[in-house]
């Protein structure tokens, strides 16, 4: 079905500025926000307000200037709705009705205001009693063979109270299955990191920004994705640092930025230049190209060791904190500089230009997004980001690191708090001493795992705590009959999304609080904690009215399902956890030493940093040091064999974010600074492989992907824009495009479907 209305307008403002002010102003309208929910907008990230939903960038001690963001604006507009889902809607619309609607349309509906419980005979969700809904979970979990054939999903907006009770919930019920977003998201990051590090997280804070005088920015839209992150760098960029966008496309927003912090910048129309250099490697070339930026250090090394001039490794870092750095120069040495110009698609001179500015950097950030973690050989590639600045001892000391810059608002906190389907035994044994019961040893279910897992039959009870699992995973017609093979689904939301359309045999949806909501237990308002993406835990406590007086928190009806399903076993105190987030967090010091004096550490003002080893150069590894680890370009992979069959027709499609959307939420239908305006089936590409292909900008394509599993999997109706990013790369959105990711493909070593690697074809559209 091909969108007809949507037009293409390159755009050549600079990001946020006056554009973004109004698209606030129309979203707000659009959302019809109550008047009174209007001062919310100004609490978020305040001291006493609620930690916004919108992204996991840090704020400035939760700063007592309002920092302007739209992103944050949008996420909480959203939730603010006058909207409502009751169940009058629901007894309107079947649910094959509902199934015809787009994403963007079920988004309109607005609030969940009642839990309802999906009536086979009618096709419709019909309301029902929490106490019966509870008591359905109840009595689905235990007549199951084995608790491994239930699954309990995360989205990365759960608190890290929330997280912390589901996972006592359901390790006390007997798995690890814990599928979640950050499967989908930084885990290559998560799973990488430990390696070379020692940890799985960032290593700087916002006060590193102050400090660089390089930052690195890969494969992310910050513009778009996180805002305020844009205003750290408009201040870096105002004091001389120098910023490097590597990117295969040219994104506008990491061009120019009119900071809505400033008002003669608006004012005046101005504006601040960003990156000063832009690296269009192709798409996965990122490995090859730090690769060859850590060749040409070792070789400026050389030659500076040759003529008597300042050593370009940092010698001392290497032979005080890390190990392997031998064997790592052995490899870099005996790498061609043939194959990593191949395989980045940057040329020699770019690769060196490059490498002289990351060598001049005293104190060099490098940051990256899904840009780095939706590949084949992500972990690899986040482990020689790390090779690369170890070489010059960049991580550990002021204004220098490495920076994931993570999506949801908790998502790191929800994996502090145990939602990990490979938790370290050392964890499981202090649960253990902490709660009396003997939680389950092996490892557990991811997002793709699941999803297989389902498919065969293995795993008949879904729970998902947020989140739109139908919408988010890979494979979709192959994820779908996987829901609906299910006995039982159970979607724990805010909105109404397709996920609750795609049920199992009983189905239940339970409507919740929003962050932004008061949270109300045993007469005293609660606060919930959350962990940025610089590792800063906060309190956050909501100021608006909750949409409908039938939501439950989060909290009560994970609590409610743990007490129905487990009965009085372990004695665990479930009601007094839900009369009472306090307790959650005395319990959650009991098993995290870095999390001692939870409550008094969070009631402070801009709350605590979480002590990250790594930036205090203590090493968590095997071997007690920081290591290089050395990996080889990979010669034999699926988009090579695809490649070598198709020749230059094959292309590599990157699925991202349009500016209007938060995930699977669709807000809107434009994405303003990539110029596209009212639509989204669109295909960004290079007009030499638009020629190639025999066709011209605006023509309308069907596109198949190209796996050797005999599988179809298509995606049909994508209009062609004519784009800067390299030959034979090709972009486009999520999640009209996860029908084309195939279950199979994943990262090695962190199971992340290859959102941003999947190799297709293009042919002309048949009907559109
Ligand atoms: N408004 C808004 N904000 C969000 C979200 C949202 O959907 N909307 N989602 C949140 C979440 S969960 C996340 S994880 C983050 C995501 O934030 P981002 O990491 O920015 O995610 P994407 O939109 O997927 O964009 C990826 C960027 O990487 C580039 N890229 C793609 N492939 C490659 C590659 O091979 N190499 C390099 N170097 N670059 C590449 C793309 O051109 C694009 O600029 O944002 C969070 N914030
Ligand atoms: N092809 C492709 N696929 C991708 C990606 C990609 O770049 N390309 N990105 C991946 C990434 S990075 C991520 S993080 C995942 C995202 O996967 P998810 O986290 O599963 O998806 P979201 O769209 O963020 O979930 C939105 C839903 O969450 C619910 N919700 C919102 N707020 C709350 C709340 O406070 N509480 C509860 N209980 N529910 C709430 C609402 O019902 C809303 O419809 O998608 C992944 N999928
Ligand atoms: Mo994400």
């Amino acid at each position: 079905m091909a969108e007809t209305k949507g037009r293409i307008e390159p755009y050549h403002h600079p990001a946020a500025g006056w554009g973004a002010l109004k698209y606030v102003a129309i979203n707000l309208f659009k959302e019809r926000v109550s008047g009174v929910n209007y001062k919310s907008l100004f609490a978020q990230n305040q001291p006493d307000g609620f930690d916004c939903p919108g992204c996991a960038w840090p704020d400035r001690e939760h700063a007592s200037t309002f920092e302007f963001c739209e992103n944050g604006v949008k996420a909480v507009a959203a939730e603010s709705t006058s909207k409502r889902v009751t169940p009058e809607f629901f007894a309107a619309h079947t649910v094959t009705e509902l199934l015809q609607q787009s994403d963007y349309e079920l988004e309109q509906h607005g609030r969940l205001t009642h839990p309802m419980l999906y009536d086979p005979v009618g096709d419709k969700y019909a309301p029902v009693a929490w106490a019966e809904a509870f008591k359905l979970i109840a009595d689905e979990l235990n007549a199951l063979d084995d608790p491994n054939q239930a699954a309990f999903y995360t989205s990365g907006r759960a608190s890290n109270e929330a997280a912390f009770l589901y996972q006592l919930f359901v390790r006390a019920y007997g798995t690890n299955n814990f599928p979640d977003c950050s499967n989908m998201c930084h885990e290559a990051t998560s799973r990488g990191l430990p390696g070379t590090v020692g940890i799985g997280k960032g290593t700087v804070t916002l006060d590193d920004f102050e400090h660089a005088d390089t930052l690195l920015i890969f494969g992310q839209n910050p513009a778009t994705n996180h805002p305020r992150m844009l205003g750290e760098l408009r201040e870096c960029a105002r004091r001389g640092a120098t910023i490097v966008s590597i990117n295969p496309l040219r994104e506008r927003g990491l061009e120019r930025f009119a900071s809505p912090q400033h008002p003669v910048e608006m004012l005046t129309m101005s504006s601040t230049p960003i990156s000063s250099m832009f690296i269009q490697p192709k798409l996965g070339g990122d490995f090859a190209l730090i690769k060859a930026l850590a060749k040409r250090v070792l070789e400026m090394d050389d030659r500076a060791v040759l003529i008597g001039v300042r050593r370009v490794l940092d010698i001392d870092f290497i032979d005080e904190h890390t190990t392997g750095f031998a064997e790592f120069a052995r490899d870099l040495r005996a790498e061609k500089w043939a194959l990593l110009e191949e395989e980045s698609g940057v040329p020699r001179s770019q690769i060196e230009a490059l490498a002289d500015v990351f060598m001049r950097g005293e104190r060099v950030i490098a940051t990256w997004g899904m840009g780095l973690t939706q590949h084949k050989h992500s972990v690899p590639t986040i482990q020689m980001l790390s090779n690369l600045m170890m070489m010059r001892g960049q991580i550990g000391r002021q204004g220098a690191g490495l920076c994931p810059v993570r999506g949801h608002s908790n998502v790191q906190g929800d994996r502090t708090m145990g939602i990990e389907e490979q938790p370290a035994q050392a964890f499981l044994d202090r649960m253990e001493r902490v709660f009396g019961f003997v939680p389950p040893r092996h490892h557990g279910y991811d997002v793709v795992a699941t999803i297989g897992a389902m498919a065969e039959g293995k795993v008949k009870v879904f729970v998902g705590l947020g989140g739109n699992f139908a919408m988010a995973t890979p494979d979709t017609p192959l994820t779908f009959n996987a829901l609906q093979s299910c006995e039982l689904t159970v979607h724990i939301a805010t909105k109404l999304n397709r996920s609750h359309l795609i049920h199992g045999r009983k189905a239940l949806i339970l409507p919740t609080l929003g962050r932004t909501e008061i949270d109300m237990q045993a007469g005293a308002p609660q606060g919930v904690t959350v962990e940025d993406s610089m590792s800063m835990v906060h309190i956050s406590f909501g100021l608006n009215k909750p949409a409908s007086p039938d939501l439950l928190s989060e909290i009560a009806i994970v609590a409610r399902m743990a007490e129905a399903t487990l009965g009085e076993r372990y004695q665990l105190k479930w009601k007094d956890y839900r009369d009472d987030y306090a307790l959650i967090r005395d319990d959650i010091e009991k098993v995290f030493d870095d999390f001692y004096d939870y409550n008094a550490r969070v009631a402070k003002p801009g709350g605590f940093h979480l002590k990250v080893a790594s930036r205090e150069r203590e090493w968590a590894t095997a071997s007690g040091k920081a290591q290089f680890v050395p990996h080889k370009i990979a010669l034999d992979t699926p988009i090579r064999r695809a490649r070598a069959r198709h020749g230059e027709r094959l292309l590599v499609m990157m699925t991202t974010r349009s500016h209007d959307q938060y995930n699977t939420t669709i807000y809107a239908l434009d994405d303003r600074y990539r110029g596209v305006f009212g639509m989204r089936r669109v295909i960004f590409i290079n007009q030499a492989d638009i020629d190639m292909l025999g066709m011209k900008a605006g023509d309308w394509v069907d596109v198949q992907s190209v796996w050797d599993d005999g599988v179809e999997r298509r995606a049909d109706g994508f209009m062609l824009v004519a784009y800067d990013i390299p030959r034979g790369c090709i972009g486009a959105y999520y999640p009209e495009t996860n029908p084309l990711v195939p279950l199979a493909s994943v990262a090695d070593g962190a199971g992340t479907p290859t959102s941003k690697s999947i190799p297709v074809l293009l042919t002309p559209a048949v009907a559109s």
